[in-house]
């Protein structure tokens, strides 16, 4: 131990420390300063960025030891507070900058640092001061960002009133389609909201810190577990083993369809006959410190018998591959599609066919929050469970037979979280945490490494395409053909709908009469596929889309036209036979195409023989909602200080709950004349709220803002005095009136029928993506200059929500076109090895174009979902960009640059 004297925020401290231990470590958990928060841990994200005597560093790899008596040491609560916000906080609430707000902190850390430095950037030093200190965003696609800094810049410079950071109520007083900052933000810009690991500072000293013991395989039959050393080590309460478990110790994947051949109950919690992927949990250590868990687990000894890992689907579909779960096939789901006339004969006759392969990878979420939870017992012998679930009531139902707890004996609450992008529509550490509670009697907390958050939470699953058109001479689609495999890894968990989601996107966007499709769930020993936004159809669109340009080429048409002459119009129908409920796609390439036009001459003006520049188009399309008749429930209460709370259970990824819930209540409660600030949200807690139904499927705007808008009109209904005005919370007590109203919201969807027919969706999103590109022939590198999208997501409830969801989605379809992947356990199991984009690989040159004159039936105030379109298909539209930059047809994602470069040297890539 040594003793550390130093300035923090301009106050002495004087701290007795561990020399080893972080700068992050001693702030966060000696000095409780938990605005610095801690992503990847290993110097790559800048999430825990300080400033150190005027320079920039990162805490969380800077050795305490280093610190010298005086230094000075500023963190984001040195920078302003909640009560006194800087310029850079206020900007950063102004133009939504903040969405997860995990990365905000280490942001706005930074940019005081850049402008101490350089008082007036231009936009472009901005972009390189983040870009070269590696300041990772996942949610903003940086924009957002960089529009806060230059606008402090110029308060701070005394060109701007620091008052036009602030926002003003328009004189109607509607928030509906504005820009009312969300409700979180002030605290995220100021570190003071509570993500799952600054909250397991805050538990009981008794809490117990957990390690995994975790296979190093993907495959292996287990002969023993040997805990006996582990259980001598020092600080260690227990070391818990599948024998602990008291339930089924399975993880139900609710199997949606009969014909799936597997019964969902294939994912252990702790693995006990078998291990089926890398990371899966064998062992968990309970004990006093983080560290003496971890030395304990090392202790932990496993016999195995190491089997053939089946690391994709073509492996596991092998002929001689044994199955991965004895007696289930490891092709356990086929989806098939049949829509119009048999589509041989057309094959046969039709005037041009095309054919193509694509395949779409792992993309891997990364999140800069790694995963993070706890569980405790409450006084009334309830298991709470806290964690980045982003489905508390359906993970509650897929957890609680495997724990052995009754449902009405456990509870899952959602932390504020710093992002999952779908990660956590699958349970992750919910049952680990749960069974450590059970197994103890203690509250546990569990905190991934970013390691393990990488290697042990779900991907994206991988499509191998094989898809087919066919067309009259004129370009009129005639027939599509596809055949796909979907590599789900080892859990079964929604892989079916998965498969499903490839019938119902291939070819999206277009009026195709005949077609005939086969999927294929396949499992294999890759990481377990999970939801990422737009699940499925990313894989679905880069197929369709790329095949459209192959398409246009052959018939000797613009890729333009042949969008334009098939996009869905009265009397078309989707691939699931259903009749599109908005046809916007004709206005939205109209509008796109001098765009469109002046864009190809550019790239034709500006190609030099190194620098090849090129446009793409592709149709984007995605579903709000769980398949057929989703539902969900909201309740809007009065509560005695006169406020409105809205209860639900709308989980925030760091998409806008808050918003979402805010934005909607109010222009359902206008007739009472409530200012946004009399309004209030809940945090999901399936023992507090009620079921509104997972955060995922871009479900929750229409949905649950429907459920909320029915509460809010029954309140309307009941609480409205003949003056128009509110009765006050004593008034309608006083005069029996219910301060508690009851929302529910059904939409009359059809699920699919085995042929892939139906009304799975009420509501969809549509769009048209434009991607201009440069490719550089010698090094392969392919730049994204622009990107264009004609958004059509029904009316708007938040403008800076809306915009921020469509940056931070194209930010990462330019991730999955050019960079990202998680093929290679070891190699891209951090930010840096997987790809992750930084600010100066996103374009500062994204151009939205909404289209609000599409009101949805279904949608609440006419609203559709938005959090999935602007990743359908942007990946695509740079696919079909490069190719017609370069002449390379990227078949497999992503298009590094030594693929490029194979490709220029004429190999298929
Ligand atoms: N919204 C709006 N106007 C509309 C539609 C939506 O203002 N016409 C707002 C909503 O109020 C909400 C947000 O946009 O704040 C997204 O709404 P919606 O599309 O209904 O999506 P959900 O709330 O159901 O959120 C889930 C969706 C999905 S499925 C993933 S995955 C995802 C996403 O949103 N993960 C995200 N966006 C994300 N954004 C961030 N920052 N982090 C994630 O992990
Ligand atoms: Fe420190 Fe990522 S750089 S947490
Ligand atoms: Fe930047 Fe979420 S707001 S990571």
């Amino acid at each position: 131990m040594i003793q550390k004297r130093f300035f923090v925020n301009g106050v002495e401290r004087n701290v007795i420390v561990d020399g080893e231990d972080t700068l992050a470590k001693v702030l966060r958990e000696q000095l409780g300063l938990t605005g610095t928060k801690v992503g990847c841990g290993t110097g790559h994200c800048g999430s825990c960025n300080v400033i150190l005597n005027g320079k920039l560093i990162r805490s969380c790899v800077f050795k305490i030891n280093r610190i010298t008596e005086g230094d000075c040491v500023t963190t984001v609560e040195g920078i302003g507070t909640p009560e006194k916000l800087h310029p850079l906080q206020k900007a950063w609430v102004k133009f939504g900058a903040a969405q997860c707000g995990f990365c905000t902190p280490g942001f706005i850390v930074s940019a005081k640092a850049l402008l101490d430095q350089n008082p007036k950037p231009t936009r472009e030093e901005v972009r390189e001061w983040f870009h070269v200190n590696r300041n990772a965003c996942r949610c903003t696609g940086y924009i957002p960002i960089v529009d806060a800094v230059m606008a402090a810049a110029k308060v701070l410079r005394g060109e701007m009133s620091e008052s036009e950071l602030e926002y003003r109520l328009p004189e109607n007083g509607r928030i509906w389609g504005g820009t009312y900052p969300r409700p979180t933000a002030v605290a995220k810009a100021t570190g003071t909201l509570d993500y799952g690991a600054d909250l397991g500072l805050k538990l009981p000293e008794e809490t117990l810190q957990l390690a995994l013991v975790q296979a190093t395989v993907s495959h292996a039959n287990i002969r023993g577990i040997d805990t006996s050393e582990a259980e001598k080590m020092p600080g260690v309460y227990k070391v818990v083993t599948h024998k602990d478990v008291k339930g089924k110790n399975r993880i139900t994947g609710l199997i949606t369809f009969p014909t799936n051949k597997g019964d969902g109950w294939d994912r252990p919690i702790l693995c006990d006959e078998k291990v089926f992927q890398f990371g899966d949990a064998i062992a968990i250590v309970c004990a006093d410190t983080y560290e003496n868990a971890c030395a304990a687990a090392e202790k932990v000894k496993v016999d195995l018998e190491i089997l053939p890992a089946y690391m994709s689907a073509p492996a596991a579909m092998a002929e001689d591959a044994l199955e991965i779960h004895p007696g289930t096939p490891n092709i356990y789901y086929i989806q098939n599609l049949e829509k119009g006339d048999p589509t041989g004969p057309i094959f046969e006759t039709a005037a041009v066919t095309v054919e193509d392969d694509f395949y779409v990878g792992r993309q891997p979420h990364m999140t800069i929050e790694p995963d993070v939870g706890f569980a405790y017992m409450t006084d009334d012998g309830i298991l709470k469970i806290h964690s980045k679930t982003i489905g508390a009531h359906l993970h509650l139902y897929m957890i609680a037979p495997g724990l052995g707890v009754e449902p009405d004996k456990i509870a899952l609450v959602s932390n504020p979280m710093g992002g999952t992008f779908g990660y956590k529509f699958s349970p992750t550490m919910e049952a680990l945490v749960g069974a450590a509670t059970l197994a103890t009697g203690k509250p546990c907390f569990l905190r991934y490494t970013y390691f393990q958050h990488m290697t042990y939470t779900g991907k994206r699953s991988p499509f191998f395409v094989n898809i087919k058109y066919a067309a009259d001479k004129e370009g009129r689609l005639l027939a599509m053909e596809t055949d796909y495999n979907v590599d789900h890894g080892p859990y079964s968990e929604f892989g079916d709908l998965l498969t499903l989601r490839g019938a119902q996107f291939m070819g999206a966007g277009y009026n195709i009469p005949n077609i005939k499709g086969t999927g294929r769930t396949v499992c294999t020993n890759h990481a377990w596929g999970s939801a990422f936004r737009a699940y499925g159809s990313p894989q679905s669109l880069y197929s369709s889309e790329l095949l459209m340009d192959e398409l246009a080429e052959k018939l000797g048409m613009d890729p333009w036209e042949i969008r334009f002459k098939n996009c869905y119009r009265p009397g078309a129908t989707n691939p699931s036979g259903q009749e599109p409920e908005v046809f916007s796609y004709p206005e939205m390439l109209e509008a796109l195409k001098p765009r469109y036009e002046a864009a190809k001459k550019k790239a034709e003006k500006e190609s030099t023989d190194t620098i090849k520049k090129g446009v793409g188009l592709a149709m984007a399309c995605y579903g709000c909602g769980l398949d057929g008749p989703d539902s969900s429930e909201a309740w809007a209460v009065l509560n005695p200080d006169d406020t409105v709370t809205i209860v639900s259970a709308w989980e925030d990824h760091g998409q806008g709950a808050d918003m979402g819930a805010i934005g909607t209540a109010h222009e359902a409660l206008r007739p009472l004349g409530i200012t946004p600030d009399r309004l209030r949200f809940t945090w999901p807690d399936t023992s507090q709220t009620p079921n509104s139904g997972p955060s995922g499927g871009s479900r929750q705007q229409v949905l649950t803002g429907n459920a909320i808008r029915v509460a809010c009109t029954e309140m309307v209904a009941g609480l409205r005095k003949a003056d128009g005005t509110c009765m006050t919370y004593a008034e309608a007590i006083a005069a029996g009136k219910p301060v508690k109203y009851v929302g529910k919201f059904t939409v009359p969807g059809v699920a699919c029928d085995e042929k892939g027919q139906g009304k799975p969706f009420v509501v969809y999103m549509y769009g048209v993506f434009l991607a201009e590109v440069s490719v550089n022939t010698e090094t392969g590198k392919v730049t994204v200059d622009k990107m264009t999208l004609m958004a059509d997501i029904g009316k708007v409830n938040n403008r800076l929500v809306t915009d921020g969801q469509i940056y931070g989605g194209i930010a990462q379809g330019i991730g999955l076109a050019l960079s990202e992947d998680f093929e290679d356990i070891k190699k891209h199991s951090t930010l840096l090895g997987a790809g992750f984009p930084f600010a100066k690989d996103i374009p500062d040159n994204i151009e939205i174009v909404y289209f609000e004159n599409y009101p949805r039936e279904f949608g609440p105030f006419g609203a559709a979902g938005v959090g999935e379109l602007p990743l359908s298909s942007p990946h695509a539209a740079i696919g079909n960009a490069i190719y017609n930059a370069c002449g390379v047809r990227v078949h497999r994602l992503p298009a590094r640059p030594e693929k490029i470069l194979a490709g220029l040297g004429g190999e298929h890539v």
